[in-house]
């Protein structure tokens, strides 16, 4: 009785996730990366599930390198800053018109101008729930810094929101792009199997916990025993067992995560 309702419920759970992947192939998540350094994405989006959801066209990223935009012989695309002091500031004169120019430009007809991010480590916070949000948009344009930073005034002009990815600072913007694209690709309708992504939507609460350990073969390990209860086939009690893991866990390693609602 019970494993027969269970089945019924999953193959319900996969006929949903059949149909939003058949609505995904309809709408592209679309992400344009403005970076003085495109190669530092090669690897990156040329393996995995980036590169999966690319092939079926879920979503696509197009790098932009505004020194292209920038004028003179030289092609700079930073300068050193007034007032002295260390770095380069990248160019107000060359960030902007590529920016503009890419942005009145649509991808595909439709599309919009989309959100604009810049990503600084002195931007708001990146977390989940702001993750599900852009996973929602129909595109995301991605501003990379370095150095020391954009002109104050590419800020002050195109009005992108700032976005940092963690207390610490990281060289350039890229990396934090790339943590971004990987972050909200993984949310778009159709891009993770079916397991993954009914496993999601029956699960919108347990979202809030971390996850609890996972076992394979071989069943003993230097003497280490995988957890009778994964062991012995009994599915109510697997579950029940991985979601006081979870709480467990999630108790030890980050107890704030259960003091904020809705959080995570
Ligand atoms: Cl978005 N950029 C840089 N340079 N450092 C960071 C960051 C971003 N987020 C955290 N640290």
């Amino acid at each position: 009785m019970q494993s027969s309702e269970s089945r019924e419920q999953r193959a319900e759970s996969r006929d949903k996730s059949e149909k939003k992947t058949l609505h995904s192939a309809l709408c592209t998540l679309h992400f344009d990366v403005f970076t003085l350094f495109p190669g530092i994405f090669d690897g990156y989006l040329s393996e995995s599930l980036v590169k999966s959801a690319m092939d079926r066209g879920l979503i696509r990223v197009r790098r932009h390198n505004f020194r292209d935009w920038s004028t003179g012989r030289h092609h700079k695309a930073d300068d050193t800053p007034y007032g002295g002091g260390p770095g380069m500031v990248i160019k107000v004169d060359c960030v902007v018109p590529c920016v503009e120019e890419i942005r009145a430009s649509e991808p595909e007809p439709g599309v919009g101008a989309g959100r604009l991010l810049l990503l600084t480590p002195q931007g708001r916070r990146l977390d989940q729930r702001w993750v599900e949000e852009l996973a929602r948009e129909k595109r995301i344009l991605l501003l990379c810094g370095r150095y020391e930073g954009f002109d104050e005034r590419v800020s002050r002009i195109l009005q992108p929101e700032e976005m940092s990815i963690g207390d610490y600072v990281l060289n350039g913007g890229e990396v934090a792009a790339m943590a971004v694209i990987d972050a909200v690709m993984r949310l778009v309708p159709g891009v993770l199997g079916d397991e993954y992504s009914s496993l999601c939507d029956s699960f919108s609460t347990g979202n809030r916990f971390l996850e609890g350990p996972q076992y394979t073969r071989p069943r003993v390990y230097r003497g280490l025993e995988v957890p009778e209860v994964l062991v012995n086939g009994n599915h109510e009690l697997i579950d029940q067992w991985r979601a006081e893991e979870a709480v467990k866990r999630t108790e030890q390693r980050r107890p704030d995560l259960l003091s904020e609602p809705g959080f995570y």
